[in-house]
């Protein structure tokens, strides 16, 4: 009889033990989530957007519709452990995942590895913005990354699918160098490819047209010359190759005279783009130190193109790139910041609105919310 009280109390006793040990394994583990989820729901009132997708880092979003649905090719942002520099080497990413959603701020899939950097058979290190286009049924992916010289290099992966997996061709696009393509395929078919980024891009190293080693780490050009320009140049029929001579892609003040070295807050620096609205040519592109984005329009994909403005003001982080895509009648605008971590080289990609004023001005974005 004693033994069997002592027994049954021990049986609750027991019971309760398990049910207190359950209840503690399950906050534990609803804590452990990625250090970045716990940091989204710090402080998320003062940002004019959130980010899109949270389980991994994501930057440079170049978007595009392809069959009604908006796919988004970002870099893959993360910690490698490098310190920062004006190289930018702490941005050491290593693959690429496409994200893709069926409507702005709908749910967002990440389709897993799309291009990984081991498959590049001429890579060495640091995948950056990447951009994507479509042409009779194969999607191309183009990317940059260092060559095993340490030398930027355009290369080009295909694949039936949107979102990949891609295949790398053996060897980069020839005569590509530098970084952050942008193809944009016009109304006629003809597509085109903007690219360059001074500084860490390494575009001033080929200002006498020729890779220098030991060129200037950041701007070469005096700063009462022109500044130096982004490159465009129109893609071959089967969009593997340049198709004819690079050309700069001129930015020209409203009096026509190109805009100079020191004008660091108007001048391009990397992260370009080019859509057209109501038949112009809208080029815009990142000011780099001076963390804006700005904007030129011109009559043709090739320029020149003339400065209009700033249409972002600078974001949390030291980069910004930006996309602008329509759909459904609306245009967006894809970019990133660093909410999710507050560290410069792990962003997070985020998308709002983007108006044009009926003089075909674009309205101004603050990332931030007005206070
Ligand atoms: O993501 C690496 C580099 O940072 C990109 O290529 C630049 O445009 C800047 O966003």
């Amino acid at each position: 009889m004693q033994l069997n009280k002592w027994n049954k109390t021990h049986q609750k006793n027991s019971r309760l033990l398990l049910l207190l040990t359950l209840l503690v394994t399950i906050a534990a583990i609803s804590t452990c989530q990625p250090a970045n989820a716990q940091s989204l729901t710090t402080d998320t009132g003062k940002y004019l957007s959130q980010p899109i997708i949270s389980t991994i880092y994501t930057a440079d979003p170049s978007a595009h519709v392809f069959d009604g649905k908006i796919y988004i090719y970002p870099s893959h942002d993360i910690d490698a452990g490098i310190p920062e520099n004006d190289n930018g080497d702490h941005f050491a990413m290593r693959d690429y995942h496409i994200l893709s959603m069926d409507s702005i701020n709908g749910k967002v899939t990440d389709n897993g590895i799309a291009l990984d950097i081991k498959d590049i058979p001429w890579a060495g290190r640091q995948l950056w913005a990447p951009d994507a286009a479509y042409k009779n049924g194969t999607y191309y992916l183009y990317f940059p990354v260092k060559d095993k010289n340490d030398i930027f290099r355009i290369g080009v992966a295909t694949s039936p699918l949107p979102a990949g997996p891609f295949k790398a061709e053996k060897t980069p696009i020839e005569c590509s160098f530098s970084i952050d393509p942008a193809v944009f395929t016009d109304d006629d078919g003809n597509a085109y490819m903007y690219f360059g980024g001074i500084w860490g891009g390494q575009l001033q190293k080929w200002a006498t047209g020729k890779y220098d080693a030991n060129g200037s780490k950041t701007d070469l050009q005096k700063d009462d010359e022109p500044a130096l320009s982004c490159k465009v140049v129109k893609m071959s029929k089967d969009m593997l190759h340049f198709d004819g001579p690079v050309k700069d892609v001129l930015i020209v003040d409203k009096d026509g005279k190109p805009l100079l070295g020191k004008d660091h807050d108007r001048r391009f620096f990397e992260g370009s783009w080019m859509h057209r609205y109501n038949g112009k040519y809208y080029f815009s592109y990142s000011t780099g130190d001076t963390h804006l984005l700005a904007y030129a329009i011109g009559d043709n994909p090739f320029g020149p193109f003339v400065y209009r403005g700033v249409f972002m003001k600078p974001v949390q982080g030291w980069t910004t790139h930006h996309s602008i895509v329509e759909f459904k009648g609306k245009w967006y605008i894809f970019y990133h910041d660093t909410q999710l971590s507050d560290k410069t080289h792990l962003r997070n990609v985020k998308v709002t609105e983007l108006k044009h004023n009926a003089d075909g001005s674009i309205q101004l974005i603050d990332p931030f919310k007005n206070k």
